[in-house]
């Protein structure tokens, strides 16, 4: 029995020795320790001895039980430990790394579009100008010579926030504003958004203008011509054929449209000039006397001229974008292509 007891725990370490998963720790467990194990079952068979042999094979029985326990327990603890180490060098983290780099934003087309024109008329003396989107039907329509029973008011083209309140239709007010606060000379340039009741193909209710403005002593169309010209020459290209055809705003007389030769053909007639060879890229003409009545400058002393476009029709000319509403998706992937 005692030989037996000796072989048994011999086998047991052994078997341990060679665990290398707590799966096999259990078996081994099971094995020797369990309900129907090999030291169980001697240990059941203790009542069948010798009264005299009992207390000395018991006590042997369960000294092999304790090391047996013993080294299950410190089994354990080895697998727990080096599964931990094996952890820890797998997952390491390297605080040294350099961190993700997020990538580096691009400035909107409508943006860059606005940034060049105004670089180019800041060279011409031009001060940028800016006033609040949400503004007094005053400031967008009757300081500017626009009735109130102008076709322009019609609940179709504005977006009114009560009788007196509507979104700006032109960034025109800006102007108004302007020459409300400072005497002549003035020479300014109002980008901004502005908003028309308009959604199709073609429009968007919410769209970017850029309007100038130059008061002074004896300022003729003449002055409107060149500085136009020199913008265009700078901005589209020098040689960029200029013309300037007949046209009305309630605020200026006379208007005119100003076309220039099709970027895309040169003047020889494409798609994008239907044919033409003419792009209409700007409004302009003389301040009308009426309108300086409104803010109060002397229409004998002085004169001037004012103009506006539209950013998204010279963004798309640019920048070739074939549809407008590319400008107002904001998808990323075009986006990142300026
Ligand atoms: C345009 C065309 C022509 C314009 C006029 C004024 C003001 F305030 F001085 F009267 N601001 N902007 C103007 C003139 C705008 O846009 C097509």
């Amino acid at each position: 029995m005692k030989d037996n007891l000796e072989k048994l725990l011999r086998n047991a370490l052994s078997e341990l020795s060679e665990v290398g998963s707590e799966e096999g720790l259990h078996e081994v467990r099971v094995k020797y320790l369990g309900k129907k194990g090999l030291l169980t079952q001697v240990m059941k068979g203790l009542g069948a001895l010798p009264a005299e042999e009992r207390p000395l094979v018991g006590q042997q029985a369960n000294t092999v039980k304790e090391r047996i326990e013993a080294q299950l327990d410190t089994v354990l603890q080895d697998l727990k430990k080096s599964r931990t180490e094996e952890r820890l060098k797998s997952e390491r983290i390297d605080v040294s790394l350099p961190g993700r780099r997020r990538p580096m934003g691009t400035r909107h087309p409508i943006t860059l579009v606005i940034d060049d024109i105004v670089d180019i008329f800041a060279g011409l003396g031009f001060q940028v100008e800016e006033g609040p989107e949400i503004e007094m039907d005053y400031y967008n329509f009757e300081a500017l010579n626009i009735p109130k029973d102008h076709p322009a008011r019609d609940m179709q083209d504005t977006f009114f926030i009560s009788d007196s309140v509507v979104l700006r239709t032109h960034t025109s007010p800006v102007q108004i504003r302007t020459m409300l606060r400072q005497p002549p000379p003035v020479r300014i340039i109002a980008p901004g958004t502005v908003y028309r009741c308009d959604s199709d193909a073609t429009h968007s209710p919410m769209f970017h203008q850029i309007e100038g403005l130059l008061v002074d002593t004896g300022i003729t169309f003449g002055d409107l011509k060149g500085i136009l010209t020199n913008f265009v020459n700078q901005y589209f290209g020098s040689g960029t054929g200029v013309r300037l055809r007949p046209s009305f705003f309630p605020f200026t007389e006379p208007s005119a449209e100003v076309d220039i030769a099709c970027v895309m053909c040169k003047g020889k007639g494409c798609r994008i000039c239907k044919n033409t060879g003419w792009l209409e890229v700007l409004g302009a003409g003389m301040v009308d006397p009426e309108v300086f009545r409104h803010v109060s400058y002397d229409a004998e002393k002085v004169s001037g001229f004012a103009f506006g476009m539209g950013i998204e029709r010279i963004a798309m000319l640019r920048y070739g974008i074939s549809d407008m509403r590319l400008l107002f998706e904001n998808d990323v992937r075009f986006l990142s292509q300026f």
